[in-house]
């Protein structure tokens, strides 16, 4: 009897939801930053346990949204939760039961008749009476069956809640292959890398600005690809930080997301970055069709 379902990571932004997601699958499936709203779209990934498939839906995290890409990703975020079998809420250890934790629990509590249970995350951060405090908490809300305290970090309960999820999944067949780690296309993941570095290596608001496309993938003879993608940026000040003196900003984004796009399909790629300014990219429906986002989540708007 082989059982398989989807599981949402609903959260605040940055509690670690894409951590826990990669420490569930056993690889990287999904970018992450010590920047809220890293991921702006759903991942899916696929974890095995026994006889269960796990389907991880990573989601944006739930914060207040003001731009119109900020109610896509909260939208995305609910539909992930209603196309879920079982969520999981995402709490921060050292953040704690915030605003935005608040917000989910209450959107959660809306969604009636879903299985949920809670994960503490960061544990490694804090000091345990601090935990059993939130834990309580947690737990008085009356919507989680579990409340988990876990590492994504470190791994610590990870296996626990791997088992957790795997004895509770709906009897079925496999969804997907068993050496699938993921549902993303090589392209959009490829996309995704670059980001990440984006958002690792730039900072204040410029990373908020920015989407990558990958506008072409071609195979070359020897196994190796080459994959030349677009950073769009919205002002012309920004391109010039994203390329830095000489250059020498987007040789190291470059390098650094080539060396993970090669350790993740395990073949040589060559990255060529091209930096645009695209003023209107989070207003034009392209960009949020690619990544299966609402582009009128927040209903038409004036510009
Ligand atoms: N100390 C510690 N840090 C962690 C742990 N898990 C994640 N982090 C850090 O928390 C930050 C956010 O992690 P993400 O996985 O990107 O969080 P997220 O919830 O997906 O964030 P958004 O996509 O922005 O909503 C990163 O700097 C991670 O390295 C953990 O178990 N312990
Ligand atoms: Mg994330």
């Amino acid at each position: 009897m082989t059982r398989c379902g989807y599981v949402a990571l609903l959260g605040a932004a940055n509690v670690g939801k894409s951590s826990l997601a990669n420490a569930l699958v056993g690889a990287k499936v999904a970018i992450v930053s010590a920047k809220a709203q890293t991921t702006r779209a759903r991942v899916t990934g696929i974890a095995i346990e026994g006889e269960s498939q796990i389907v991880l839906l990573d989601l944006p995290g739930i914060f207040a949204p003001r731009r119109r890409l900020d109610h896509a990703m909260v939208d995305a975020a609910w539909r992930g939760v209603e196309d879920a079998d079982r969520v999981l809420l995402v709490v921060d250890a050292v953040a704690g039961l915030d605003d935005a934790a608040l917000a989910a629990i209450a959107g959660l509590s809306q969604r009636a008749g879903r299985p949920a249970d809670a994960v503490i995350n960061k544990i490694d951060a804090v000091k345990r009476p601090a935990l059993l405090g939130l834990a309580q908490k947690i737990d008085a809300a009356g919507r989680f069956e579990r409340v988990f305290m876990v590492s994504a970090q470190s791994g610590d309960g990870i296996a626990d809640l791997r088992g957790w999820l795997a004895s509770h999944m709906p009897e079925g067949p496999w969804l997907f292959p068993e050496d699938q780690l993921m549902e993303l296309s090589e392209r959009l993941f490829a996309a995704e890398l670059t980001r990440e570095q984006i958002f690792r290596q730039l900072h204040q608001e410029l990373p908020y600005s920015v989407a990558v496309t990958t506008d072409r993938w071609t195979e070359n003879a020897d196994g190796s690809a080459r994959v030349d993608q677009t950073v769009h940026v919205e002002r012309d000040g920004q391109k010039a930080i994203v390329i830095g003196a000489a250059g020498a900003r987007l040789k190291a984004i470059g390098t650094a997301a080539r060396t993970e796009l090669t350790t993740a399909l395990g073949r040589p790629i060559h990255l060529f970055l091209h930096v645009k300014v695209a003023p209107d990219w989070g207003e034009r429906p392209d960009f949020y069709r690619d990544w299966g986002l609402e582009f009128a989540a927040a209903g038409p708007r004036p510009r």
